[in-house]
C-alpha cells in the first residue's frame, strides 16, 4: 500500500490522514497544496476533488476526499484504528460525525477569528457563540472521556485522531485551561504519542500568508 496525500501539512484535516498513516506505519508521499500553496483551483485538482478541498488521498487509480471518509477507508483497509464489532464501530462513526458537525465547527471557527483578526476586529458576538458551542462539545466528550481512555473501544482509534487534531491550536490559543478533567487526560494521552507531536504540533504561521 502506497498513498499520495494532497494537502498542506498545516491543515488539520490533512493532519487527520497523515497522523493515521503514521500510526499505521504506512508509506505515503504528501504534495503541498491549498492555502498559500494554491493549486486547488486548477482543472487537474478539480479532477481529483470537485469540492476543491484538501485532503485528497490517492492509491493507484483510486481517489478519495473528505478526511473522515479517508479515515474510515484506512481503518477498514487495515482492520486497525477502529474497534471490533458492529456496535463499537457504529460508535466510532458517531464520534467522527460529532467531530465533523459539532466539535470542529466551533473549534475551527474560534481559530480563524483569533488567528486572522486583531482583537479589535473580531466579531465578539460570534466568538461568544462559538465559545459556548465549544464548551458544549467538550461537555459531550466528557460523558465518554470522564470514564474511558479513548472515544471508542479500549484503544486509541480514528475517532481520537479526528477530534485530537483540533486540540493543539485550542491549547495554543489558551482554550484548554478549564476543560473537563476527562477531556484533559485524553488530550495528555494524545500528546504523549510521537505522531501527534510530529504532525499535529505543527507550525501554522504559513496561514498568515494567504
Ligand atoms: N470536510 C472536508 C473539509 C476539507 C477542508 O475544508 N479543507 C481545508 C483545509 S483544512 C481546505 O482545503 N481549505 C482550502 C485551502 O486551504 O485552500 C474534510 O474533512 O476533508
Amino acid at each position: 500500500m502506497t498513498f499520495t496525500i494532497w494537502g498542506r501539512a498545516s491543515s488539520t484535516n490533512v493532519q487527520k490522514v497523515t497522523w493515521a498513516l503514521t500510526e499505521l506505519d504506512l508509506p505515503y508521499e504528501r504534495i503541498d497544496c491549498a492555502g498559500p500553496y494554491g493549486k486547488t483551483d486548477t482543472p487537474e485538482f478539480f479532477e481529483l476533488n470537485p469540492n476543491r478541498r484538501v485532503p485528497v488521498l490517492q492509491e493507484g487509480d483510486f481517489t478519495l476526499w473528505e478526511s473522515h471518509a479517508i479515515l474510515r477507508f484506512l481503518a477498514r483497509r487495515t482492520g486497525r484504528l477502529m474497534p471490533e464489532g458492529e456496535y463499537a464501530r457504529a460508535l466510532a462513526d458517531q464520534w467522527l460525525d460529532f467531530t465533523a458537525t459539532t466539535f470542529q465547527p466551533s473549534s475551527t471557527g474560534i481559530f480563524w477569528q483569533i488567528f486572522r483578526y486583531p482583537e479589535e476586529a473580531r466579531d465578539t458576538g460570534r466568538l461568544k457563540e462559538l465559545r459556548g458551542a465549544l464548551a458544549g462539545a467538550f461537555a459531550v466528550m466528557e460523558t465518554r472521556l470522564g470514564s474511558h481512555d479513548w472515544l471508542t473501544g479500549d484503544d486509541f482509534g480514528m475517532a481520537d485522531i479526528a477530534a485530537g487534531t483540533l486540540m493543539y491550536r485550542l491549547g495554543d490559543m489558551g482554550y484548554l485551561g478549564d476543560i473537563p478533567d476527562g477531556v484533559a487526560r485524553w488530550h495528555a494521552r494524545l500528546a504523549d504519542r510521537p505522531a501527534y507531536r510530529a504532525i499535529v504540533e505543527y507550525p501554522y504561521d504559513e496561514l498568515l500568508a494567504y
